[in-house]
């Protein structure tokens, strides 16, 4: 098995990560520091953050880390059994949700946010197969706060990339990535700060 590790990536060209069935992009600062202090203070005030609820041997527990569900109206998500209806966007959200559209050519219609208080609290693995995401639309995923490790792993070969995501920094999970690789944000025993991600989708309207 083979274990890939992408630690520091500080140059201003995008770091190409996976080499089979789909690509992530990794760019390290897509907002600066000042940028992304200010975006994580505006939304731990600005948004409804709730718990979720995960699905683990047939049974539903609820998770420490928060979560916010925002889009266009309409944008309704079903993960884990449990239908979420969107929130507004805010002012703030609607300005990264533009920048990331000028900057990856795709239009996001919702965004999916997580809050982690510390490193007991991660994600773990999965992917996004869910019928109502556009499976041709990259998933774009912006990280704030404390630094943290995130892994991809083949869902055949079981080989594993990994990477340190910064504050201010940007992911873009390319198709057929969800098909092929899960991924999980992996919890660690350091003393870390909070961390908040967003991650950027398209929800097809219902037909
Ligand atoms: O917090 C992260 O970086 C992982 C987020 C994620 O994988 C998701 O929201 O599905």
């Amino acid at each position: 098995m083979q274990n890939q590790l992408f630690d520091r990536h500080e140059s201003a060209e995008p770091l190409v990560i996976l080499a089979i069935d789909g690509q992530a992009e990794y760019l390290n600062s897509f907002l600066d520091v000042d940028a992304a202090d200010s975006l994580f203070k505006n939304l731990l005030g600005s948004l409804a953050w709730e718990s979720d609820q995960i699905q683990m041997f047939g049974k539903f527990l609820t998770t420490a880390r928060k979560v916010a569900w925002v889009g266009d109206p309409g944008c309704l998500y079903t993960y884990s059994g449990i239908q979420k209806t969107p929130q507004g966007w805010t002012h703030e959200l609607l300005q990264i949700k533009h920048k990331l559209e000028q900057v990856t050519g795709h239009i996001f219609n919702s965004c999916l946010l997580n809050l982690y208080h510390n490193g007991a609290e991660g994600m773990g693995w999965h992917s996004d197969n869910e019928k109502e995401l556009d499976s041709t639309t990259p998933i774009a995923s912006i990280s704030l706060g404390a630094r943290r490790k995130f892994a991809f792993r083949h869902k055949q070969n079981k080989t594993t990339t990994s990477v340190f995501l910064d504050h201010g920094s940007l992911l873009i999970m390319h198709p057929p990535i969800q098909e092929h690789w899960h991924r999980s944000l992996l919890k660690t025993k350091a003393a870390i700060d909070p961390r908040i991600n967003l991650t950027f989708r398209k929800i097809l309207p219902k037909i």
